[in-house]
């Protein structure tokens, strides 16, 4: 595993200043009592001289004696998905969800990321982006193309910086970040403390969504930026751990139901993931009772729940306490997931498998035996569709710098809409769509080069409602406190769409969400004393079927304390939605702040194919950003 590092590279003075800026911005702001759900224990690693040292923009080779923490192979090959069977499927490790990576609190990972596919380019939102985990020190890592790195060209591999700085122990995942692909290229990243959790359990399982459709991708990703537009069709399947049934289908390989073993008598953590393209789902297990403890990546105060709703991009665990073995009548127990908000239902299974010692002799039931449930359904799970724990998620440790409603400096409503033209269909974020074609390079290449975009204007962007109409980018100043509103409206011919929210960079608080346009003043009714708690992705309801187009309908309000420089994306995570124009780019911090590693070390971030990026015959050139060293 990398070590935390010292460099070994003397740095000139001016330089060691630049870096040390927001080291000490985050430990003084630490010590205030504040970031962003940073424990105690962050600003005693903060402090140590380690993690205090200050490093080297200076590129490294990752020769022969560089070994990464962690190796991914991105391939496109033949598959079958719950009985679904195409030709062209992107697997990471030859799996879908790829394998799952275990990472510990306080540590620096080298990821390295193969594009073993021959026409297709790759990022890795290790999603923050390796979702949700802050990569401030490790600006071209984000895994955004068009925001923050060219992508990895096909027979090349780029090595990710992940630094996993305390405080942030929880469920992530990560996923390719170009068109269709984290369809299938996701796998669960778990960060795990380096001490204790505050929770007690016995062990873990990860509980991983996604959804498969029976168009392949490149259709998929052509429909939907075509003309005519024409959609992906609905999930033919909600996936739990890549496997699932399909009624009437005839069970073989990849086909069963997913088994989550049990023994009885534990306390398990169970990990759910919502990596699915689209489906937002309601889900719960037949006669178990759940007790969530974590929200995106931050631990909440326990709730009791009978069900889960979960979006797309968003992650909780819950605690489960498996039955004693006198009290148990038979062996297995259907998780049963619905989608919501979808023209049609899908539901879909997965098998709670009680292992028994007794059983040890006799094997496995075959997968043909863990058959779909035939008439009515086990559980009845609630049709509600909004509003599904807002108000009612805590922190667990209450953050004594929760940014006050006296402390917002700017209110930046993002008005979300669906545009339909002639024969095409975009979505657009105040009247501004963003997709894979615009811009014509990553944004922030596009900064150091000073070539394609000048530097976003907060004048221009305060006097348009945030968005600088020029860059078509929300620019932010560190130390603001602002306040975003996702704003639901009517589409051209009048429909509402659900809309999971998604931020990289920083998590925010969330402020709840409701009907109609957002009332500061009524909200703050609501929010007013609770310790709310922070996360990453947040779902914008659908409180109509239809509406007048253009009219506000229903929106979901964040809060946060702008301390993380970068160029960093908010998008709805259905990839539907994304490859349609459904994303945002932000950019946090001033040009000094923002562009702050000397152009001529990173040189090789700048051009597509750049040394950065390694392939047989070539190592790769990279920074550490973070100090990393393998
Ligand atoms: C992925 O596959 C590669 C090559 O087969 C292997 O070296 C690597 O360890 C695998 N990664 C994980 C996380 O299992
Ligand atoms: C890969 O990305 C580069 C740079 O944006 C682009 O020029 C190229 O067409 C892309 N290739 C494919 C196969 O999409
Ligand atoms: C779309 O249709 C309208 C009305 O039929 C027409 O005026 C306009 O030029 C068309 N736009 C494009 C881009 O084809
Ligand atoms: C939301 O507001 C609209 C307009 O006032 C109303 O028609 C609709 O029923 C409301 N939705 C819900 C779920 O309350
Ligand atoms: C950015 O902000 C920092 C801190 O306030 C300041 O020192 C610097 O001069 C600013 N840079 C620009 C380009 O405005
Ligand atoms: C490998 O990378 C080097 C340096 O970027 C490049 O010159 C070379 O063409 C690449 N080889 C292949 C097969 O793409
Ligand atoms: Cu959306």
């Amino acid at each position: 595993m990398a070590k935390p590092l010292i460099s070994s590279t003397f740095l000139s003075f001016p330089k060691l200043l630049l870096w040390s800026l927001p080291l000490l911005f985050i430990l003084i702001y630490t010590y205030l009592g504040g970031g962003p759900g940073l424990k105690f224990s962050t600003l005693v690693s903060f402090i140590s001289p380690v993690e205090q040292a200050v490093t080297s923009t200076v590129p490294t080779k990752h020769g022969s004696s560089f070994s990464p923490d962690y190796s991914l192979r991105v391939t496109e090959q033949p598959f079958t998905l719950s009985c679904i069977t195409k030709d062209k499927v992107i697997l990471v490790n030859g799996t879908s969800p790829g394998p799952g990576l275990r990472l510990t609190e306080g540590n620096i990972y080298w990821i390295r990321v193969f594009n073993d596919m021959n026409d297709k380019n790759l990022t890795m939102a290790l999603d923050s982006h390796w979702h949700g985990l802050s990569m401030a020190a490790s600006p071209f890592s984000d895994g955004t193309p068009g925001a923050s790195q060219w992508p990895i060209p096909p027979n090349h591999y780029f090595d990710y910086e992940l630094d996993i700085v305390s405080g942030t122990a929880g469920t992530y995942f990560y996923h390719s970040h170009v068109g269709f692909q984290a369809v299938t290229a996701a796998g669960p990243l778990i960060v795990e403390e380096a001490g204790k959790p505050p929770f007690k359990y016995d062990e873990d399982r990860i509980i991983a969504l996604s959804d498969v459709f029976d168009k392949s991708d490149s259709d998929i990703e052509e429909g939907l930026i075509g003309n005519p537009f024409q959609w992906s069709g609905e999930t033919a399947n909600i996936l739990v751990n890549g496997q699932g049934q399909l009624h009437g289908s005839t069970t073989s390989a990849n086909c069963e139901l997913a088994t989550i073993n049990v023994e009885p008598e534990k306390t398990y953590r169970f990990r759910f993931i919502g990596g699915t393209a689209l489906s937002f789902v309601s889900l719960a297990f037949e006669d178990h009772e759940m007790t969530l403890i974590e929200a995106d990546g931050n631990y909440v105060k326990p709730i009791d729940i009978s069900y889960l709703q979960i979006g797309s991009g968003q992650r909780f665990s819950v605690l489960v306490k498996t039955k004693r073995r006198s009290d148990l009548s038979k062996s297995q127990f259907f998780l049963q997931v619905e989608t919501r908000d979808r023209p049609s239902l899908t539901r879909s299974y997965a098998v709670l498998e009680y292992q028994l010692a007794n059983s040890k002799r006799t094997p496995r039931p075959k997968p043909s035996s863990l058959t779909l449930p035939t008439g009515v359904p086990p559980l009845t799970l609630p049709a509600n569709t909004f509003g599904w724990l807002d108000y009612k998620l805590l922190a667990l440790t209450p953050n004594p710098d929760f940014p006050k409603t006296s402390e917002v400096t700017r209110r930046i409503t993002v008005r979300t809409h669906q545009i339909i033209g002639n024969g095409s269909i975009m979505w657009a974020q105040d009247d501004s769509p963003w997709i894979e074609s615009f811009p014509r390079e990553p944004y922030l290449v596009s900064l150091y080069k000073n070539d394609n975009m000048e530097f976003p204007s907060l004048d221009r962007a305060t006097a348009h409602e945030g968005i600088d109409p020029i860059t078509r980018v929300f620019p932010a100043a560190i130390g603001e406190v602002i306040e975003i509103i996702i704003q639901n409206t009517g589409s051209d011919v009048g429909s509402v769409d659900v809309h999971p929210f998604h931020a990289h960079g920083a998590h925010y608080y969330d402020l709840g969400s409701g009907n109609g346009t957002y009332d500061p003043v009524a909200n703050e009714e609501l929010i007013g004393g609770l310790s709310l708690a922070q996360r990453d992705t947040t779902m914008l309801y659908k409180y109509a079927e239809k509406t007048t187009p253009g009219i506000d309908m229903g929106w979901r309000a964040w809060r946060l304390r702008v301390t993380e420089p970068g160029v960093w994306m908010i998008h709805c995570h259905i990839l539907q939605h994304m490859v349609m124009g459904m994303q945002t780019v932000w950019v946090m911090g001033n040009e000094t702040e923002v562009l702050n590693v000397p152009l001529e070390h990173i040189q090789g971030y700048l051009d597509y194919g750049g040394s950065v990026n390694g392939n047989d015959t070539h190592n790769p050139h990279v920074v550490h950003f973070a100090g990393g060293d393998a």
